[in-house]
């Protein structure tokens, strides 16, 4: 117990309005946007600073709101080879889904610690590697006022799309800047997610990028 859990937020923007849903989904179907969302929330790092190993029983969490939940295709979800964990304050839904949590700040007993791996429970037979805040933009807001979320990963969309739902920070801006946000090198995000990215991505005429902020 008491472990210092750190959060990643992880989210796919338009560059200008900061657009990420429309209508109860996405606004746009970036395949390869999608498949770097599933690979880096699935990959555990290889950190020797934290002593964590190759270990088939660890994995990642993903937390969302039940909104984003209900966005998922139901064939998709929960996310394989992930801790999900779903926020929602009505209790028909928390009793139905196996993994849920009222708030965020209540997030940290539905993870596994590794005391409870130690033991091989059969409520929790994994270890815990990075947690991820999925969305969606309630979530988000929430995440960026806890001092535990340090990285935010933002592929920025280089087209405008409909959007009736937005990421509520403009990383960049003098707001973020005065919070502590600060953009890292294309190397140090290569680093972090642990894989080498192209200089130039585009799909279907989308150009996109991926971005990795910390808070200093
Ligand atoms: N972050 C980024 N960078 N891109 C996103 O699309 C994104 N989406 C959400 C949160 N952060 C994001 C929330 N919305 C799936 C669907 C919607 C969704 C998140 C995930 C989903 O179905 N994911 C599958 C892959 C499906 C596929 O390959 O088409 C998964 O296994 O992750």
């Amino acid at each position: 117990p008491g472990q210092n859990i750190s959060l990643t937020i992880i989210v796919a923007a338009t560059a200008k309005e900061l657009g990420i849903g429309n209508a109860g989904s996405l606004p746009w179907r970036i395949k390869q946007e999608m498949q770097y969302f599933a690979r880096v929330t699935k990959r555990v790092p290889l950190d020797s600073s934290t002593h964590i190993k190759p270990d088939s029983t660890r994995c990642n969490a993903v937390i969302m709101g039940r909104k984003t939940w209900d966005s998922i295709p139901p064939k998709f979800r929960p996310l394989k080879d992930r801790l999900n964990v779903v926020l929602s304050r009505n209790s028909e839904f928390t009793n139905a889904q196996p993994a849920t949590s009222t708030s965020l700040a209540q997030v940290r007993s539905e993870l596994p610690t590794d005391e409870d791996a130690t033991r091989r429970t059969a409520t929790n037979p994994i270890r815990l590697g990075r947690v991820f805040v999925i969305g969606g933009a309630s979530v988000y807001h929430t995440a960026l006022q806890l001092p535990q979320t340090k990285h935010i990963l933002l592929t920025k969309v280089h087209k405008e799309f409909d959007c009736d739902t937005h990421f509520p920070l403009n990383l960049g801006s003098r707001e973020a800047i005065e919070s502590g946000w600060l953009q890292k090198s294309k190397g140090e995000l290569e680093s972090f997610i642990g894989e080498d990215l192209p200089d130039v991505l585009e799909e279907e005429g989308v150009k996109f990028e991926y971005c990795l902020y910390e808070r200093g």
